[in-house]
């Protein structure tokens, strides 16, 4: 068994995992570069001294650029060149009697992410004798977003308040601001939002720049890359002038004296996100200009230093159109008229980070402007701090999804990585999960979710599987009868997560408000009809969903053929997002031949059951982990098992005063009773 641990060192446990001797007996490299101090930190922590540069033994660590003597010796360009800045060779040599295991990039940068693929390999003991290894990025930009705001306090964040001490900086530098870079890069995390979308326009003032300047300084050595948040009126909010709109040349200035002034004090400062025109925030078009109007001016104020615009396509207000076609309808007319630098930032699904949604029509349908996905890592409808959901089976289902815009083949993954259309930039974001919690994100198992949003921006081609092994050997233990049964549990997590809370396409049931419990009968008197869940669901005592078929909203049109066909007939709809395109009669029968009532049930009762099964596995796995994060994470299951208990029972109750049919004899009939349910409100829980 470990030692008690509070996860504050994530998959960093070096320590933990000490071996009692490397096979490295010296190391030929500049000691100066960064890389090689990272590395020989973590060969302390490993073996208990550094590896020695004058030790000449039975094989060296050899690490360098194209531009060292020793790499230049090995002849290893034509390998290494191709794989850019950020790439790496990693390879096993023999030249006359001295054996050398090389680290080699072109880049800096890619020596680093080189050490921590060599560190990864020897903390899940896969270190292979003979190493024949290239890598290189899936996404030049791997970035974190951020919803932090200036005060401290996070947006949908549920692992306590901001690591961001912006009143202590730039004279205090926490401690954390060096573990944070190092974790993002020891998985290829490149750059960081620092602050929330819904931006103060006071980020920009002189004072708040000069604290950004330190944390990007403190992240500049790790191959991190700040950028920012920013309000689209700060012209007039902050600059004090009249307007702020993108067409009036002195506001074309002041954005152009602003950008100057950041890289006069960031001369690699990334460049800005933007949410504008959407849930109130303002945009280009409070002065009637486009979306394009507004994310060129900046992208031309950037232009000059590098700098790009990341434009999200999170827009949607409170018409009778569907909201699901909202940002479709919206960004469409813009196609091809984004300056380059610009790359249209779009959630996974055309809604909101839902347990599951089919992905988002904009993927394909932006042929002509650079796209990005925008995930969302933090867990706002996935039980926040509380639940255990492992999330790369739903970021890849998103990225393995074809959009057929170019025929089959054309996936949301070649769309954005640029592959598919040969595009300069190609990016990938993640709302971040991370706060001053000890172990960061809240819950133990939530830091899985952060590592694998890095590994997969890396490669995207890894499996779920592959970066849950991985995970679950750093952070734990490399025995595989522990790894094997928490890797099922892991794998298993997020089809529970919906099959308890929103199968067959159901979505946004939550409560108002805090996303966090069931509210499928949320009726607020005069409330935005598209903030509440009776107009997603659409229950009524013919059937369940929503109609987004032809006969419907005609969201189906949105998608290319084959696709718009398929969502759009009933009998071929895949099932899983069956509630989300149609109405579905409650005696509509499912593929299994089961009524979509019976099926209903069947899934939120399975929801539970999987719930349950999480608690025995771990329940057995207690020798393996240390008490501290055993208690932990078994607290948190106890949760999570409830929480499931309350979503099916909520929701099956509910929905029954429609269908007004028995529960299947095979499930478990509800515990609770809907008129308790409905008395619930947040507050009253002592756990969220
Ligand atoms: C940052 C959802 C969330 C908001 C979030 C918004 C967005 O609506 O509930 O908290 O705001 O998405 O992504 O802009």
């Amino acid at each position: 068994m470990s030692r008690a641990e509070d996860g504050s060192r994530l998959w960093l446990r070096f320590g933990q995992h000490r071996v009692a001797s490397s096979r490295f007996s010296g190391i030929e490299a500049d000691k100066t570069l960064f890389a090689v101090q990272e590395l020989q930190k973590a060969w302390k922590q490993l073996y208990g001294n550094e590896l020695d540069s004058k030790n000449r033994g039975k094989e060296l660590l050899v690490i360098g650029t194209l531009h060292s003597r020793v790499i230049q010796s090995l002849k290893l360009d034509n390998e290494v060149a191709p794989l850019g800045n950020e790439g790496y060779v990693i390879k096993t040599v023999t030249s006359g009697n001295i054996r050398r295991t090389v680290i080699a990039s072109t880049g800096k940068a890619g020596l680093l992410y080189g050490v921590y693929h060599l560190l990864r390999l020897i903390q899940t003991d896969e270190l292979s004798d003979q190493l024949d290894i290239k890598e290189k990025p899936s996404y030049s930009i791997r970035i974190l977003n951020h919803w932090d705001n200036l005060d401290g306090s996070i947006e949908r964040g549920y692992a306590g308040h901001s690591i961001w001490k912006w009143e202590e900086l730039p004279k205090t530098i926490s401690p954390r601001y060096v573990e944070y870079a190092r974790a993002n890069a020891s998985v290829g995390i490149n750059a960081t939002v620092l602050n929330n979308v819904n931006a103060s326009p006071n980020i920009l003032a002189k004072e708040y720049l000069e604290k950004v300047k330190i944390l990007a300084g403190i992240f500049r050595p790790f191959n991190i890359k700040v950028y920012l948040s920013i309000n689209f009126s700060s012209p007039a909010a902050l600059g004090g002038l009249p307007t702020s709109d993108p067409l009036d040349p002195s506001v074309r200035q002041w954005w152009k004296n602003k950008v100057d002034e950041i890289y006069r004090l960031i001369p690699d400062f990334g460049g800005f996100l933007v949410k504008a025109n959407s849930e109130g925030l303002p945009g280009p078009q409070d002065f009637g200009r486009t979306h394009a109007d507004g994310a060129n001016m900046l992208a031309d104020a950037l232009k000059p230093h590098g700098g790009i615009v990341m434009w999200r396509s999170f827009v949607y207000s409170a018409s009778d159109e569907d909201r699901a076609k909202q940002a479709y309808n919206e960004f469409m007319p813009f196609d091809g008229q984004f300056r380059d630098n610009v790359i249209v930032q779009i959630k996974n699904g055309p809604i909101d980070f839902q347990p599951r949604e089919p992905f988002s029509p904009l993927f394909g349908g932006l042929k002509k402007t650079a796209v990005m996905p925008e995930f969302q890592i933090t867990q706002e409808y996935l039980g926040q701090g509380n639940h255990m959901v492992y999330l790369a089976p739903m970021w890849k289902e998103c990225l393995d999804s074809d959009t057929y815009c170019e025929g089959k083949g054309s996936t949301v993954e070649r769309i954005t990585d640029g592959s598919l259309f040969n595009r300069k930039i190609s990016a990938i974001a993640g709302v971040a999960n991370i706060g001053e919690d000890t172990n960061w994100c809240g819950q133990d198992f939530a830091q899985a979710n952060w590592y694998a949003f890095g590994r997969l921006a890396w490669n995207h081609r890894l499996s779920s599987e592959q970066i849950a092994t991985e995970w679950l050997r750093m952070t734990f233990s490399d025995e595989s009868s522990f790894v094997e049964p928490a890797k099922k549990m892991m794998l298993e997590s997020r089809e529970a997560v919906v099959n308890y809370m929103m199968p067959l396409g159901l979505h946004h049931l939550f409560a108002w408000e805090h996303h966090y419990g069931p509210e499928p009968w949320c009726d607020i008197p005069n409330a935005r009809a598209d903030w509440m869940p009776k107009y997603y669901h659409k229950a009524d005592t013919t059937g369940l969903g929503f109609d987004r078929s032809m006969t419907g909203s005609k969201a189906v049109e949105q998608y290319y053929s084959p696709l718009r066909e398929e969502f759009n007939n009933i009998a071929t709809c895949p099932e899983q997002y069956i509630l989300w395109f149609h109405h579905v009669p409650w005696n509509y029968k499912m593929k299994d031949g089961k009524t979509l009532w019976n099926e209903l049930c069947m899934y939120y009762d399975k929801g539970v059951k999987q719930v349950k099964s999480f608690e025995t596995i771990w329940n057995s796995l207690q020798s393996y982990v240390d008490s501290e994060r055993f208690k932990a994470i078994k607290a948190k299951l106890a949760i999570q098992e409830h929480d499931a208990v309350w979503w099916k029972d909520a929701c099956l109750l509910y929905f029954q005063e429609f269908s007004k049919q028995p529960f299947p004899v095979d499930i478990e009939p509800p515990a609770n009773k809907l008129d308790d349910l409905k008395k619930i409100k947040l507050h009253m829980l002592s756990h969220n």
